[in-house]
């Protein structure tokens, strides 16, 4: 049986990698994504080339998308999983104040940058009727919070495409699930913060916040459910976490 192909969005930092990693040790060949290539040549340098292939693009570049799926190698491009997992938030301000290069920033990379990946990878999937479409949505997604309102706007459409993305594939045999996690501690909040470490740090003190491998493991169990099973959308907290807002800080 040929090993099982995922393309991971992303998977330079934070939940991409981890999911990459998990799912290479669950012996998946991995095209890992992402603008740094060092990053992505590290997870080669982890588990050699036959197993991992770094794919470097800006999923906001619908040219660089498209080139850099039609450049896989015949034995790369069938692939099974499609995790869409590329995307960050880009600032934390009142609607009259917000920057248009973050708001920009947000919907071009999570919004536009996840569509343009699905349209090129889609067609094999559908002609060989088999497919996962992950994407990773966040709790952002189901509830609009103080100054989070483009990057949680950008999260809403994630959660109104997967849906839709489910009831236009259901007749092509690709399964398509999301995820909606809360706060998972990776370089979001840097990014966020525009590198203003301390800033972000002190989003995740007072509460154990989740880990990018407590994503990964979900998504491994997710993309190895049985044909006729799919996890189509799960909402994942930490403990510690009841609502976008509202964490048990001790
Ligand atoms: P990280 O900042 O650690 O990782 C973000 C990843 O997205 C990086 O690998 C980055 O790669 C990639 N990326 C960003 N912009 C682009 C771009 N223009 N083109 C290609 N790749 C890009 O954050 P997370 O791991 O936390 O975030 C992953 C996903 O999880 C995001 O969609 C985020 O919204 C979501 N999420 C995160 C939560 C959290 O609390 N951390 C909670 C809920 C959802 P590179 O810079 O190398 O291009
Ligand atoms: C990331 C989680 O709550 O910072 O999507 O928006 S949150």
């Amino acid at each position: 049986m040929p090993k099982k192909i995922a393309l991971v969005t992303g998977a330079s930092s934070g939940i991409g990698r981890a999911a990459a990693v998990a799912l290479a040790q669950q012996g998946f060949k991995i095209i890992a994504a992402g603008r740094r290539t060092e990053r992505l040549q590290e997870l080669v340098d982890q588990f050699g080339p036959d197993q991992v292939l770094p794919l470097a693009f800006d999923v906001r570049d619908h040219a660089a998308v498209q080139a850099a799926i039609a450049s896989l190698p015949a034995a790369w491009k069938t692939i099974d999983v499609l995790i869409n997992n590329a995307g960050n938030a880009h600032g934390l301000s009142p609607i009259q104040t917000g920057d248009i290069a973050d708001w920009d920033a947000m919907l071009d990379i999570n919004v536009k940058g996840l569509l343009y990946v699905t349209r090129e990878v889609l067609p094999v999937m559908v002609e060989r009727k088999s497919g996962h479409v992950i994407n990773i949505g966040s709790i952002a997604g189901k509830e609009a919070y103080a100054n989070g309102n483009v990057y949680c706007a950008s999260k809403f459409a994630i959660d109104a495409l997967s849906k839709a993305m489910r009831i236009d594939l259901v007749h092509e045999g690709v399964k398509v699930s999301e995820i909606n996690p809360g706060a998972v501690e990776t370089e979001f909040s840097e990014v966020r913060f525009k590198g203003d470490t301390e800033r972000a740090a002190n989003v995740y003190k007072g509460f154990e916040p989740l880990r990018a491998e407590d994503i990964a493991d979900l998504l491994v169990f997710m993309v190895t459910r049985p044909k006729h099973v799919n996890i189509a959308e799960v909402l994942i907290l930490p403990a510690a976490q009841a609502s976008a807002t509202i964490i048990n800080k001790q």
